[in-house]
């Protein structure tokens, strides 16, 4: 199988899990459930699930027992998309294709809708991964490290960052200090929950971090260069948004082709962190050259 396939079951698998884990639309109050479902299965690329499956997998160990815990990152990530468009933060109309959550819903319902996303993120990690059978223990440390990565040292921060620095004119470090906390913290914990709930040994766990992190910041450089070069119609919102927003980004910085070769390097190393793992981490392989080549 290779990780176009993977990427295709993958999305199947968590789209089917999270279809079952999240409150259906009959469900009062009926607007904040289709809310938070139009966002959910808006058709999102599932990249952070596949590397929580993938991490699994790389260790030796069961995906079905890493599904929660995939689904949960999910719904946070797309809590994150769904804030970050609001007219207080990036002001986007255009999500995957597909107008924003609030464009729709409104202002109100689409804070709630992100709000209650998280929640039953975490909710819904603990009930199933409970219900999975997996230690309380190892359920404990993901809960830590999944709250740990989205708070004032992760996402919110990282996310608090980028809006002070709109207009100002920054260097290198200022934009790696972002990225790792606004993006990277997310891929982090998707990688570690994976490799945790797979039973991988603290070697193991020592080289996927490096390995996430590397895959973090080329995912995130690739972004920055698609903001600028990407095609709207594949990208599914407007091109342009760093540039209207007044951001400093890798592809601003440097210019494109330095970019380029940042993300290949990142990538590069990102290769190198597996090489004392066998064949069951060549989906995590895979999904480097997925962000290589990415275009949406
Ligand atoms: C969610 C804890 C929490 C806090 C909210 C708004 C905010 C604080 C943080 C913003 C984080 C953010 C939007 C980062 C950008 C990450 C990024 C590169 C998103 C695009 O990811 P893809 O390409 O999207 O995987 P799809 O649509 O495929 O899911």
């Amino acid at each position: 199988m290779n990780f176009s396939e993977f990427m295709t079951i993958t999305a199947k698998t968590v789209d089917a899990a999270l279809d079952r884990y999240l409150p259906p639309e009959t469900a009062d109050p009926k607007v904040i459930h289709a809310s938070m479902r139009y966002s959910v299965f808006a058709g999102g690329k599932r990249i952070r699930p596949a590397l929580t499956l993938a991490a699994a997998k790389a260790v030796g160990g069961d995906q079905a027992r890493a599904l929660p815990a995939a689904c949960a990152i999910e719904l946070i990530h797309t809590y994150s998309l769904i804030h970050d468009d609001l007219p207080a933060m990036d002001n986007d109309d255009m999500r995957r294709g597909k107008p924003t959550n609030h464009k729709v819903f409104g202002e109100d319902i689409a804070i709630l809708a992100g709000d209650a996303l998280f929640t039953h993120a975490l909710h819904l990690l603990v009930q199933v991964g409970r219900d999975t059978g997996i230690s309380p223990s190892v359920l404990l440390t993901v809960v830590e490290e999944v709250t740990k990565a989205c708070g004032s040292s992760g996402l919110i921060g990282g996310q608090m960052m980028d809006l002070m620095a709109e207009g100002k004119s920054l260097v290198e470090e200022d934009l790696v200090r972002i990225h790792s906390a606004k993006t990277g913290a997310l891929f982090r914990v998707a990688v570690r929950a994976g490799a945790m709930l797979g039973g991988g040994s603290d070697e193991d766990l020592a080289v996927l971090t490096a390995y996430a992190e590397n895959f973090g910041l080329a995912f995130q450089i690739t972004d920055d260069i698609l903001d600028v070069t990407g095609d709207q119609a594949v990208i599914g919102k407007l091109v342009g948004s760093d540039a209207r927003n007044r951001k400093t980004t890798y592809a601003t910085l440097f210019g494109i082709p330095e970019a380029r070769r940042k993300a290949e390097q990142a990538c590069s190393e990102a290769l190198t962190a597996l090489d004392r793992l066998g064949k069951e981490a060549d989906f995590l392989r895979h999904a480097v050259q997925f962000v290589a080549l990415r275009e949406y």
